[in-house]
């Protein structure tokens, strides 16, 4: 077409947004309550508030969601929650899965 208006809906059309994945942090008995807050604001950037609720939930259901992320930042933010609670000493885990 000539107009020029097809062309950019044609464009707009074929936009592909990148996929998004959730990242969880999962229940155990040996990490403690104030590591998971400190990491849930020091890794994921929340408030102590919204840190604690997060905390706290993982506990009672077993896991929780503290972001949604493209897969290379998902995939970080669970490397760095998997080393910043190995050199702690705590078996914290994270896990992504897409959304
Ligand atoms: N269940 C842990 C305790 O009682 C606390 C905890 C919360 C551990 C969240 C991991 O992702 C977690 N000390």
């Amino acid at each position: 077409m000539a107009t020029g208006i097809d062309f950019e809906l044609e464009e707009k059309i074929k936009v592909k947004y990148p996929k998004k994945y959730k990242v969880f942090l999962l229940n155990d008995d040996y990490t403690s309550m104030d590591f998971v807050v400190d990491v849930l604001m020091s890794i994921f950037h929340k408030s102590y508030e919204d840190a604690e609720r997060i905390m706290l939930e993982i506990h009672k259901k077993d896991r929780g969601l503290c972001g949604v992320y493209t897969h290379e930042i998902a995939e970080t933010k669970v490397v760095q929650v998997m080393k910043k609670a190995k050199d702690s000493g705590f078996p914290l885990k994270a896990t992504m899965e897409e959304e």
